[in-house]
């Protein structure tokens, strides 16, 4: 009896972590964002203690819209992404830059048919 509950436990947490599992993938699916890990870095910049690097990778048709946490440079690394801010709308290949200041609305969208990358370093303040 005790065996039977212990099993009847176990195969219900690991129903519960497939399923987990489950919706986390879909989630990650849904949004087609992964966030790198992000680095950070002393800064000999009056006013920023540090900067904050982060690659975000957009899978084709993935989009991002959020306020700015801080001042930033961004940088298309691999693909094409779709940058607006404010009401500007600006096609960003390999290679290009942009900055954002605090507060502004910045989206980002990869319109492409391969994954695109987005580098980001935020200017952290003192
Ligand atoms: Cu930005």
């Amino acid at each position: 009896m005790a065996l039977m509950t212990r099993r009847s436990l176990l195969v219900g947490l690991s129903a519960a972590a497939v399923g987990l599992g489950t919706s986390f993938r879909v989630l990650a699916q849904q949004e087609g964002l992964t966030r790198g890990e992000a680095k950070k870095f002393r800064s000999m910049i009056p006013g920023v203690a540090a900067i904050q690097l982060q690659e975000v990778t957009y899978q084709p048709g993935a989009k991002s819209s959020r306020t700015m946490p801080h001042t930033m440079i961004c940088e298309c690394a691999a693909g094409v992404l779709e940058v607006t801010q404010d009401s500007m709308t600006t096609t960003m290949n390999k290679g290009d830059m942009w900055t954002c200041h605090k507060g502004m609305v910045e989206t980002v969208v990869n319109k492409g048919t391969v994954p695109a990358v987005m580098r980001v370093i935020q200017l952290l303040p003192a």
